[in-house]
């Protein structure tokens, strides 16, 4: 049987990659921070099959007991600080997570690995968030990197970590950049569930108005089911390699706002919505679009879901919750 050891399993993408790598008939071990963390109740309840081990990206020896324990042939490193408002806010601990936490976990895979005895896959969650003031459109796998946030900085750094542990020492070790990625199962503080959820209880009386920052801002916003199988995909090749992941397609804030409102048959949204000059972000990034060709080509992956149909699917499984009916991830 395969195992897999996924760091970041509380969040959205670890959710989808479980899912997917139990139904390939994956055993599947989560890494999950601290004892009595809320979330391990969330993975007992929605991810049963998901067996828990307790450790830390900042905590090496916690890294290798994992392993030790769970014994994997693909490590999914998801974990990290992933809200790129509050990097500004603490730039230290994010650069200690999600870019030195990328390192103690290649160290501890290497050390574990041994010089070949036990040869372990690793898949590293890039962002298109690395290419921050971009330099071409689309940007693709040897596009200039230019962060423009503390997050985007510590992910490079982990990216280039990544590499580095394939080139220095022949490891097995993948990079997926993968642009914005959405699904009812995204947190609230991201703009899309942010909205998806506002409009749902703005539609069933629950809520009066909704306050965002920038409206203009420009992503390539793709659905995270999807994504996840690219992850997979990465892992089954025979080298190791780089690999954009998105839609090619971008839209803007506003075109979330119109598609999400239209939806529960609210045409004209500017009167729900305020302005936050407090929402609004020190540098910006400003048109993420990513070029998957090379995704397609050599990993045979394509996008299911598209814009219109993503934000459809958020509205609707909102609209579920505020009902306290079933919702479909
Ligand atoms: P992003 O996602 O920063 O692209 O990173 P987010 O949803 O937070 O922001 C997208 C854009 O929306 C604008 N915006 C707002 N954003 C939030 N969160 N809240 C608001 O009220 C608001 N109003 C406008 C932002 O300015 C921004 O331009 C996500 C994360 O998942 C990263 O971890 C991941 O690496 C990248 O996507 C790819």
């Amino acid at each position: 049987m395969r195992r897999a050891l996924i760091t970041g399993v509380t969040g959205q993408d670890g959710y989808y990659l479980s899912r997917l790598l139990h139904d390939k008939g994956y055993e599947v071990f989560g890494l999950v921070r601290g004892q009595s963390n809320p979330k391990i109740e969330m993975i007992q309840r929605e991810l049963p099959f998901v067996r828990i081990l307790t450790g830390d990206l900042l905590d090496f020896s916690s890294l290798l007991r994992a392993l030790e324990a769970s014994e994997p042939h693909e490590v999914y490193n998801l974990g990290a600080i992933s809200y790129v408002a509050y990097s500004w806010e603490n730039a230290a601990l994010t650069t200690d997570v999600t870019a030195k936490g990328v390192l103690t976990m290649l160290e501890a895979v290497r050390l574990y690995g041994g010089a070949g005895a036990r040869p372990v896959r690793f898949y590293q969650a890039s962002s298109s968030e690395m290419f921050g003031k971009v330099q071409e459109v689309p940007q693709n796998e040897s596009t200039l990197l230019w962060p423009r946030s503390p997050y985007g900085v510590a992910k490079a750094f982990g990216h280039h970590m990544t590499i580095n542990y394939r080139e220095s020492y022949g490891l097995h070790a993948s990079s997926g950049m993968l642009f914005n990625h959405e699904s009812p199962m995204r947190s609230p503080e991201f703009v899309t569930r942010k909205i998806s959820r506002a409009v749902a209880r703005i539609a069933t009386g629950r809520q009066s108005s909704l306050t965002l920052g920038n409206l203009d801002a420009q992503r390539d916003w793709g659905y995270a089911g999807d994504y996840v199988d690219a992850m997979w995909r990465m892992l089954q090749q025979d080298e190791p390699d780089d690999y954009v992941v998105a839609t090619g397609q971008t839209h803007s804030v506003r075109e979330y706002l119109d598609l999400a409102f239209a939806h529960v048959g609210i045409d004209d949204w500017a009167p729900l919505v305020q302005h936050d000059e407090a929402l609004l972000r020190p540098a910006e990034v400003d048109q993420l679009v990513g070029d998957a060709s090379k995704a397609r080509r050599v990993l045979g992956w394509s996008p299911t879901i598209d814009f219109a149909a993503l934000v459809s699917l958020m509205v609707d499984a909102d609209l579920a919750r505020e009902r306290g009916e079933a919702m479909t991830p």
